[in-house]
């Protein structure tokens, strides 16, 4: 019952290749997350990294940059405006390269200022738990849909027992899935399912997303206009996962980052 495993697995040159296109696109998250933002608007932020991507050896963006900055955070392909960024606002960034015919995909979400509000923290602090048990959860054997499972699970349980959600149900607040193959198109076309519709099982060298995400659009509560999303390219070996992407996710790292600012 396999389908179309080849292009699933990826060769030893193929991962090479995404791995130099998140080692690039890691790069320029970082100098995105160390700039003085405040009194610009989004489009500048993309000006100045399309700039520094120039300047890398990838051959272009392997999708349109995605910038939200408060409320628009919340929007999924948030395309970037002219709206000038203030303090105390969220930044999402979902950006990543091209690199000989590899794709990346990786998102950050900074405070515009030095620091996370309290309520922001809540949230982001929770995205990113999440984040990590999913990853901490890849090895061969497993699927894509037990890991979707399991983040929408433990992103409901997190908000639930923290009172800042009664639903029973995650669908409203993250809108999206927990992954997607990541190859030569961003969305790799690679089956989540083998012909009989059971799922797709991990085995060593596939390589995928993983993207958690909570979106406050009309909560009417303190965390309305609240949107997080932390994504990382991950591969799967023998054991477990390996993360491509390397760029700071801590809550501490990122706003010792956004003190310094350059
Ligand atoms: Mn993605």
């Amino acid at each position: 019952m396999k389908t179309n495993q080849s292009k699933l697995i990826k060769k030893r040159s193929e991962i090479e290749k995404l791995r130099k296109a998140s080692t690039i696109s890691s790069a320029l998250h970082s100098l995105a997350m160390s700039q003085t933002v405040i009194g610009k608007s989004e489009t500048d932020l993309a000006t100045y990294l399309n700039k520094q991507r120039e300047c890398t050896k990838a051959s272009g963006w392997a999708y349109p940059t995605i910038i939200g900055s408060a409320g628009r955070s919340t929007i999924l392909h948030a395309k970037p405006t002219k709206k000038i960024l203030n303090e105390n606002e969220l930044v999402l960034v979902d950006m990543g390269v091209k690199y000989e015919g590899y794709c990346s995909d990786i998102t950050r979400t900074w405070p515009a200022g030095k620091k996370f509000s309290k309520e922001q923290k809540v949230i982001y602090q929770i995205v990113l738990n999440t984040q990590k048990e999913c990853i901490k959860r890849v090895k061969p054997g497993v699927s894509l849909y037990d890991l979707d499972d399991f983040c929408r699970k433990d992103l409901l349980d997190q908000l639930r027992s923290k009172g800042i959600v009664k639903s029973k149900n995650i669908d409203r607040y993250f809108t999206h899935k927990t992954s997607h193959w990541i190859g030569q198109d961003v969305h790799d076309k690679c089956p989540y399912q083998y012909l009989d519709k059971s799922p797709v099982i991990l085995s060593p060298n596939m390589c995928f997303t993983i993207e958690p995400g909570l979106y406050f659009k009309e909560s009417k509560s303190k965390y309305e206009g609240i949107g997080i999303r932390i994504e990382d390219v991950i591969r799967v070996t023998e054991e477990g996962g390996e993360t491509l992407s390397q760029v700071p996710k801590e809550i501490d790292e990122i706003e010792a980052i956004r003190a310094i600012k350059i």
